[in-house]
């Protein structure tokens, strides 16, 4: 779990390494953090799971640097690491195939090479072991993570390919002038985590500050009150989506209002995808199946709200009695044929390539996907109001 001082997961450049077995995909990922966090042996097969290190990687930036199980891993289990080793390939910014300099590229690795460049991934080839061999051939970098000879040139060489990467995408202070108020809602609840804020919120609020603005954060319960106190409207509320209703009644016409969900889908790239997905709630029927996904397992800040609430309001919307199916985490159906909607989360945890995955696999599958916040004011009839500040239509 990260703490308060450190880049989100789902904001750092995820680095996959890839490759066959043995051809040192461990070793390498040792040699560029300079620890033994990966184990290494002669033995085929050794990783079985993705192992994840979070670092500040110079002169790249922060990273999460992904070791893999080999791709040639053959059997039942085997299979199943391959599986592995692509879902991991989803979430890639940039992808390291290491090739064992002294076998060269294997019909694996081209088969690699190919699913880099038919998805987009942008990939080293790392000639990996070049202290055992002297042959010069190579599209590519020659290294050893035995001698550590290139590692430095390596590392220099993915900070250019990651520049490219710059996030283009705002998430809020794009709006705003500096001076601008903001007011942010966030509920302090039995949901809410102890003693800080959560992600998106943290976000936003630091956006405010880029911007030179000003935030001033209440709960919704304080929210006309707050009006009462600033001399000048606020140019905008966001709100945490639960409480839509409550504080689009008490926010004056005049003043723009949206949700943090809405600002998150928007910085994903994916906010359109999202409202019109919204609007096939309209047509779901009984027997109807829905998925409800995810981004996180392990401390779901958003608690109940997939699992119990948006069921619930659903069903109260649409007086249908739909199927549900849930996922959460790093899983994400295959086969999205059975399904009539997909209504994700936020994805705080998730970044902007595991996100356009999702919504990218649900247009393949002609399935609408909408995400929490934008499903909320959707059947709360406010989603017009809450996407007008922003620059999209519905
Ligand atoms: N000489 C030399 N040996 C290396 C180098 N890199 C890795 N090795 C050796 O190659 C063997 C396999 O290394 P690993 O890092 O475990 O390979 P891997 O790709 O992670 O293998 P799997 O986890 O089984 O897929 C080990 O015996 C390493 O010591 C290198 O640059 N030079
Ligand atoms: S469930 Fe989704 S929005 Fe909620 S904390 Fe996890 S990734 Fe973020
Ligand atoms: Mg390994």
């Amino acid at each position: 779990m990260s703490t308060l001082s450190e880049t989100p997961r789902g904001e750092r450049l995820h680095i996959g390494i890839f490759g066959k077995r043995n051809a040192g995909k461990s070793s390498l990922l040792n040699a560029i953090t300079g620890q033994d966090a990966a184990i290494v042996s002669p033995v085929k097969g050794t990783t079985t799971d993705p192992v994840f290190k979070t670092m500040e990687l110079l002169p790249v930036g922060p990273v999460v640097l992904i070791d893999t199980p080999g791709i040639d891993d053959d059997g039942a289990l085997g299979g199943l690491r391959v599986e592995k080793t692509k879902s991991i390939l989803r979430k890639t910014d940039i992808a390291l195939l290491v090739v064992d300099s002294s076998e060269g590229l294997a019909d694996e690795d081209r088969e690699l090479i190919k699913i880099f460049k038919e998805t987009g991934v942008r990939y080293l080839t790392v000639f990996n072991k070049s202290d055992l061999t002297k042959s010069v051939i190579r599209d590519g970098i020659c290294v050893s993570s035995v001698t550590g000879e290139n590692i430095n040139t390596l590392k220099e060489n993915i900070a250019s390919i990651s520049e490219t990467d710059a996030e283009t995408h705002k998430l809020v202070a794009d709006l705003l002038d500096p001076g601008d108020v903001v007011v942010l809602v966030v509920p302090i609840d039995k949901a809410a985590p102890k003693g800080r804020l959560i992600l998106p919120q943290q976000q936003v609020i630091r956006d405010i500050l880029e911007a030179n603005a000003v935030s001033i954060v209440t709960q919704a319960a304080n929210l006309a009150e707050t009006f009462k106190k600033l001399r000048n409207n606020p140019k905008l509320v966001i709100t945490d989506s639960q409480v839509f209703e409550q504080v689009s009644k008490e926010t004056p016409n005049d003043i723009g209002l949206t949700s943090f969900s809405i600002l998150m889908a928007r910085y994903k790239g994916v906010l359109e995808q999202v409202v019109n997905g919204a609007k096939s709630i309209d047509t779901i029927k009984d027997g109807d199946k829905i998925l409800i996904s995810e981004g996180c397992t392990h401390h779901r800040q958003c608690d109940d709200i997939g699992t119990v609430k948006i069921p619930k309001w659903i069903e109260k919307y649409t007086g249908a009695k739909p199927l549900y199916e849930f996922s959460s985490g790093g899983g994400f159906p295959h086969d999205l044929s059975s399904f009539k909607l997909i209504i994700h989360c936020g994805g705080c945890m998730l970044n902007s390539r595991e996100m356009d995955y999702r919504c990218r696999t649900a247009r393949e599958f002609h399935v609408p996907i909408t995400n929490y916040g934008v499903a909320i004011s959707h059947m709360q009839g406010i989603l017009e109001r809450c996407i007008a500040p922003l620059d999209i239509s519905a």
